[in-house]
């Protein structure tokens, strides 16, 4: 029947795949956790890329591709040496919007995870656009920020086909209440009964982000985190929850277990982080990663 279960040290060891995450076999190499792919970033909102794929390297994902247009690529050199960095064609505009889809779903071919959408932008046509990358891609999917606003502007999403890879939506209030033509406060009255029928209904995996974390999944199971404190209300804290899943996913957890687990670990890091520093509110969304 359909659950709701509280994130606790049981549920992650008996199903949320905790202890496989702890322990790393003695003949493991990079090509056993995955390699994730993440399409993030543009002009100026370069750094929720940077956070992005290097949460998906905190997370342990093998390897890590960074795609970002083609504008970006010399400032973002050496920014981040462990990951590959993919220039994509941008016309020199430093955005996606000149970027093919089909560049990024061929780059997307041999890897185990995509993300798409912190940082990436809006532009005209952009729903298309991210219909053609859902449809032609066979990994599963992250999708946040900019790639929620382009669903939500989606006339269609309900027709689009069904995917056999997963698809995790990491939206906040705001891009849920775009998302279901709500406002934010609507949203936050009824959380969990939200995010449960926008799972079943498109049969995605949803992460209702804030304060009690609620992950809701396609069959109507729920998962609430803990985890977490408001010291993580400061920009970029998102684009690291997205490279976590991500990270995950690459690493072969179940959509369930990459966004349960996720949101446990991301919040457990805010909280190591901020018991480090002067005040809750000091905290960066860098620092989640630094303590990790
Ligand atoms: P309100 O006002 O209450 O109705 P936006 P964004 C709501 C990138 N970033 N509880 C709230 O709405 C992102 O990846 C880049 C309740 C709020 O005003 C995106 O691509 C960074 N409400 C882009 O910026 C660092 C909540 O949502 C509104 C809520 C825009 O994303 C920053 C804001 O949402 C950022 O990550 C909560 N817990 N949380 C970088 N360094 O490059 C949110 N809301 O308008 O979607 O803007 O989230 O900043
Ligand atoms: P975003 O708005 O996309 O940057 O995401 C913000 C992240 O910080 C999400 O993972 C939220 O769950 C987390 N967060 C923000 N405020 C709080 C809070 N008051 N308590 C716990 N987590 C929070
Ligand atoms: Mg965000």
């Amino acid at each position: 029947g359909v659950r709701t279960y509280r994130i606790d040290e049981q549920l992650l060891t008996d199903r949320l795949g905790l202890p496989q995450y702890e322990r790393r076999s003695a003949n493991a190499h990079k090509g056993t956790y995955g390699h994730a792919l993440l399409a993030a970033g543009s002009r100026p909102m370069a750094g929720a890329g940077l956070l992005c794929a290097a949460a998906a390297l905190r997370t342990g994902s093998g390897l890590v591709t960074w795609a970002l247009p083609d504008a970006l690529l010399a400032p973002m050199l050496g920014r981040l040496p462990e990951a590959m960095l993919r220039g994509m064609a941008d016309a020199g505009r430093g955005d996606w919007s000149a970027v093919a889809p089909q560049s990024l779903y061929e780059l997307a071919e041999d890897k185990a995870a995509l993300a798409f959408g912190p940082g990436a932008g809006r532009w005209p046509g952009d729903a298309e656009w991210l219909r053609s990358v859902w449809t032609n891609t066979r990994c599963p999917l992250v999708l946040d920020a900019d790639a929620l606003n382009m669903i939500a502007a989606a006339d269609d999403f309900a027709a689009w086909p069904r995917r056999t890879a997963p698809v995790v939506m990491t939206p906040h209030p705001g891009e849920m209440a775009r998302l279901c033509g709500l406002d934010t406060a609507a949203v936050q009255r009824d959380r969990i009964r939200i995010a449960r029928g926008y799972a079943v209904r498109h049969g995605v995996t949803l992460v209702l982000k804030g304060a009690r974390t609620v992950v809701a999944c396609p069959d109507g199971d729920v998962y609430i985190n803990v985890t977490g404190n408001p010291g993580m209300a400061t920009g970029g804290t998102g684009d690291v929850l997205t490279g976590i899943i991500t990270g995950l996913l690459a690493q072969g957890f179940t959509a369930t277990q990459a966004a349960a687990l996720g949101v446990y670990l991301h919040g457990a890091a805010g909280d190591r982080a901020a018991s480090g520093r002067m005040y809750t509110a000091s905290l960066l969304a860098g620092d989640l990663l630094d303590v990790w």
